[in-house]
């Protein structure tokens, strides 16, 4: 079991853009491994592998209460959305802040799982938020980047205060 160290914003490697993974090898099975180790552990409901400073197009998900419902999404793309959801939402690289986004209730994905096979999931609910949070995550943009430049400095200003005393226990 390998626990990766999440990226904390504004750490800058969170705007890289992901690229795309060219075929499932034992590599990416691993990285898929540890992310879900990653994510369970944190603990978390997704992971996008950005945030573990990996830049390919790979996100692990398990938003189900029993924790034993892993979803692998490798070159996630959506192929249909409806609907406009708002939806509270945190961040593994924001931890401690909370905060809404406007986005699709219903989201259509195409994806390979960790064998390569390609699939296609219909969405909604949390887990359509989710999967919209991670791919927001592979183009590097994070959740807060949605608020005004008002609501984000309060959010900095918050969120280095608790980096701070996190540094001084
Ligand atoms: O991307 C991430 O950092 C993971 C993030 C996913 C997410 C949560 C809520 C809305 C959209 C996307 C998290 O998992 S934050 C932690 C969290 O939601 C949670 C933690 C423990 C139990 C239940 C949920
Ligand atoms: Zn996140």
């Amino acid at each position: 079991m390998a626990i990766l160290k999440i990226l904390q914003y504004p750490d800058e490697r969170l705007h890289t853009v992901a690229a795309p993974v060219a075929q499932v090898t034992d590599e990416i099975r691993l990285l898929v491994k540890d992310m879900a180790d990653t994510m369970y552990a944190a603990p978390g409901i997704g992971l996008a592998a950005t945030q573990v400073d990996v830049h390919k197009r790979v996100i692990v998900i398990d938003v189900s209460e029993t924790h034993d419902q892993l979803l692998v999404l490798i070159n996630p793309e959506i192929i249909a959305s409806n609907g406009i959801s708002d939806y509270e939402e945190g961040c593994l690289s924001v931890p401690g802040i909370y905060g809404k986004v406007q986005r699709a209730e219903s989201v259509t994905v195409r994806a390979w799982n960790a064998e390569g096979e390609s699939y296609v999931l219909d969405a909604n609910g949390l887990l359509a938020v989710c999967i919209q949070h991670e791919m927001d995550h592979l183009a590097g943009k994070v959740f807060v980047e949605y608020w005004s430049q008002l609501k984000q400095s309060r959010m900095l200003a918050k969120l280095k205060k608790k980096q701070r005393s996190a540094i001084h226990v």
